[in-house]
């Protein structure tokens, strides 16, 4: 069986690797957002693809989700001790990266090629394909104003208001050409941020026409847990832009795209209403907190969808 999953940040990043656990490399796709990335201290970051990369490839920070294990500081040190700009954290090894995959691009590669290199050598043999090549940078709308998405994440912490989003460059970019429905058998929506970790991938030409003609099953895991969000801003964000913050709003959020929906235990009350909206719905432990999590949520999510094809 052949999935396609879409993912985004940290939360994203757990259920992936429970189905990189759970398939064969070439039994699963990863498509991943790139409407977080940016360009900062002359670098193209792409903080969705290396929280999956490093994940994959077992090196990520157990600690924060995103970053290198076992890195060191020195840059970041010496660059604030020269009055630098130092809200956004790259540790000395994440900077290796970083230095590469900008020669890299400017000697003419895709952000495509460049991934495929660095997954090869971390060992991870399942594609990770950013959903685009081309930029897509999220705005926040904030009643600050408009916020770059690293701006309003990590430098303001998420405290500003949140009113809407804007994803302006999207009409001009293409959908990554190796993102392949015609051998897939069913796609995964991992438990990422909707409005920010999967809306932007879904705004790109292509992908809603795409998901809207496939014919296997569609599953989103919720992101929301007893009417909060286990990491990340997706509680707030629902707060403000009143919504009320349950998993059957995020069900809401993806109808008419999904057929399958997994709630977690503790929203075992909800799961009447998210059958109401025509959906097939499963109840499970959705917390990862263990790698042993990732990978029962991961079969939990398989037998699902093989049940429904
Ligand atoms: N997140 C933070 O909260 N603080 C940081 O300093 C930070 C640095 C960083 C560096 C490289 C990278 O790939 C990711 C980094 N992240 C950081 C995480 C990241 O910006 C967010 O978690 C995602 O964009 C949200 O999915």
């Amino acid at each position: 069986m052949k999935i396609l999953a879409l993912t985004g940040g940290v939360g994203g990043a757990k259920l992936a690797l429970g189905l990189s656990q759970c398939l064969a490399p070439d039994e699963v796709d990863f498509v991943v957002n790139t409407g977080d990335d940016f360009k900062h201290l002359g670098f193209h970051i792409s903080p969705d693809i290396d929280t999956l990369t490093y994940t994959l490839g077992n090196v990520a920070n157990p600690e924060t989700g995103w970053g290198r294990d076992d890195e060191t500081w020195n840059f970041m040190e010496s660059l604030e001790a020269l009055g630098g700009d130092t809200w956004f954290k790259i540790g000395d090894r994440d900077l290796a990266l970083h230095v590469f995959r900008q020669q890299q691009l400017e000697s003419g590669k895709t952000l495509t090629e460049i991934t495929k290199i660095i997954t090869n050598q971390l060992g991870i043999k399942s594609r990770v394909l950013p959903v685009s090549n081309d930029p897509v940078p999220t705005i926040v709308e904030t009643t600050e104003g408009p916020l770059p998405f690293q701006h309003y994440f990590v430098r303001d912490r998420c405290k500003p208001v949140v009113t809407g989003f804007q994803f302006s460059q999207v009409d001009k970019a293409t959908l990554n050409p190796e993102i392949d429905f015609e051998t897939t058998d069913a796609v995964v929506i991992c438990p990422s941020n909707p409005f920010v970790s999967v809306d932007p991938m879904l705004a790109i030409p292509g992908m809603r026409s795409a998901l809207h003609a496939f014919k296997g099953p569609i599953v989103a895991v919720s992101p929301i847990i007893g009417g909060a969000a286990i990491k990340g801003p997706t509680a707030k964000m629902m707060k403000e832009l009143k919504i009320p913050t349950t998993t059957v709003q995020v069900a809401k959020h993806y109808i008419g795209l999904i057929n399958c929906f997994v709630i977690d235990q503790q929203d075992h009350s909800h799961r009447e209403a998210v059958k109401q909206l025509g959906l097939t719905t499963d109840v499970q432990q959705t917390v990862m907190v263990t790698l042993e999590d990732r990978i029962q949520l991961a079969k939990a999510v398989l037998d699902l969808v093989r049940n429904i094809r």
